[in-house]
């Protein structure tokens, strides 16, 4: 007779009053299959057992299951917190057309890209105790005891090569170090989180019953505790030294961060600047005009012009997806003022903001919802014209949005109505 994995049924009980899966599980075939694939498979020879694969070849009395159990409870939290700091990210970029995303509370994008980086940056230490807490299991004898152990272990490898690969390319992306990576950053770090959440949500769903029971039984700490503070310190520490690319009285001491408030022209932080985005001479020449184009209907506005109309001003953040934020107070034309002029409804619209830039790939954004009374083309920054890197002479500003979507040196916006 089949026995069943968790021992509890056996093939004479009634597949009564058992849902389809119920059913499905105890059949005789899903029975076969599963014992197929929990079958012990063949022993390498003893011969090859030597070095960390020796019996006992790791000795550390800090290793233990309660040890791994915690590390990997704090590493799921960042984990998850990670993931859906990002996934908010990922979607403010790449909204689908049918969900709604609130513009308010307007500072809300720079809470949780700050969150997203701190907690990735977190994790570093927290990674490092954990994989050093489980690495002698890479030499365990034998090296797969079945297909289905076989399995497990792939999905720790791909759970743990992901894991590196988010913190690597997160940090390189931090840094603006894009030599490392042949690959486009922000495709493969999106791309790679679901391998990493996929295989998270496996390991736990594997991992659980060894948790809980390591939690409840009490063993003696012989130095757990110790460690775990000063993995705790770690990550205590260097979160600190990145919230001040944040939140502005801990900035002396950002030292992980390369940008931070206060620093810059205007006391604002600049990713691209005028000359890199090859845009000087455009943003500079008395020709410049603020083309409004859409429904059949073109206006083209010199700076007096738009110096004419109604101006406003509001205190935003920029608040880039590298983790930095820095607030300003924008003065500028009300985007909804704007599309008004070619008799647009703001409220039913979407608009395309196209800066002087000839390539680059924020060169446009999309807004969706521009008839936000907080979303402006900004002309002047702490009441000074905008400095030629923050995006002279026009640049977006609006609320709860990416950095990277604020485009800068605004030439045309083209008006559509919105799906
Ligand atoms: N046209 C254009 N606008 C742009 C960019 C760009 O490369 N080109 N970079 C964006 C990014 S990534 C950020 S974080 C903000 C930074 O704005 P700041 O330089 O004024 O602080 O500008 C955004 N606007
Ligand atoms: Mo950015």
């Amino acid at each position: 007779m089949v026995r069943h994995p968790d021992g509890g049924l056996d093939r004479n009980r009634p597949a009564r009053r058992r849902g389809w899966f119920g059913r499905l599980w105890s059949s005789a075939r899903t029975r076969r299959a599963w014992a197929w694939l929990t079958a012990p498979l063949p022993e390498p020879p003893e011969g090859l057992r030597r070095g960390p694969l020796r019996a006992g070849a790791f000795g550390s009395p800090l290793r233990s299951a309660r040890l791994t159990s915690q590390l990997g409870i704090a590493l799921g939290v960042a984990f998850g917190i990670c993931f859906l700091t990002g996934l908010y990210s990922h979607v403010l970029q790449h909204p689908p057309s049918w969900l709604w995303l609130p513009t308010r509370p307007a500072g809300l994008y720079r809470f949780t890209q700050g969150l997203h980086v701190a907690t990735g940056l977190a994790t570093v230490p927290l990674l490092g105790a954990k994989l050093w807490s489980v690495y002698p299991r890479l030499f365990t004898w034998p090296p797969v005891r079945s297909l289905v152990h076989a399995a497990e272990r792939l999905t720790v490898a791909a759970l743990v090569g992901a894991a590196l690969f988010q913190l690597i390319s997160g940090v390189l992306n931090i840094a603006h170090w894009y030599e490392p990576m042949p690959f486009f950053f922000t495709n493969a770090h999106y791309w790679v989180a679901w391998v990493a959440i996929g295989a998270l949500v496996s390991h736990i769903g594997v991992q659980l019953p060894v948790v809980r029971e390591a939690l409840r039984r009490k063993e003696p700490s012989s130095g757990r505790r110790e460690f775990l503070l000063a993995v705790g310190i770690a990550a205590g520490v260097i979160t600190i030294a990145t919230l001040g690319q944040t939140v502005r009285s801990l900035s002396p001491i950002a030292l992980l961060g390369p940008r931070r408030p206060g620093t810059g022209p205007q006391g604002l932080p600049v990713n691209r600047t005028a000359a890199s985005a090859g845009v000087r001479d455009a943003a500079l020449s008395p020709d410049y005009r603020l083309t409004v184009t859409g429904f059949g209907r073109t206006v083209t506005l010199s700076l007096a012009d738009l110096a004419a109309l109604p101006q406003h001003t509001t205190v935003l953040p920029i608040a880039c997806v590298e983790g930095w934020s820095s607030i300003g107070t924008w003065t500028g034309v009300r985007l909804k003022d704007l599309l008004g002029l070619i008799g647009a409804d703001p409220a039913k619209c979407s608009a395309d903001i196209e800066s002087l830039q000839a390539g680059g790939r924020y060169r446009t954004s999309t807004i969706g919802a521009p008839d936000d009374d907080r979303t402006l083309i900004a002309l002047r920054l702490g009441g000074e014209p905008l400095a030629m890197d923050h995006g002279f002479p026009a640049r977006l500003i609006a609320p709860n949005r990416p950095g990277v979507l604020q485009t800068k040196w605004v030439g045309r916006i083209v008006v559509r109505s919105a799906l």
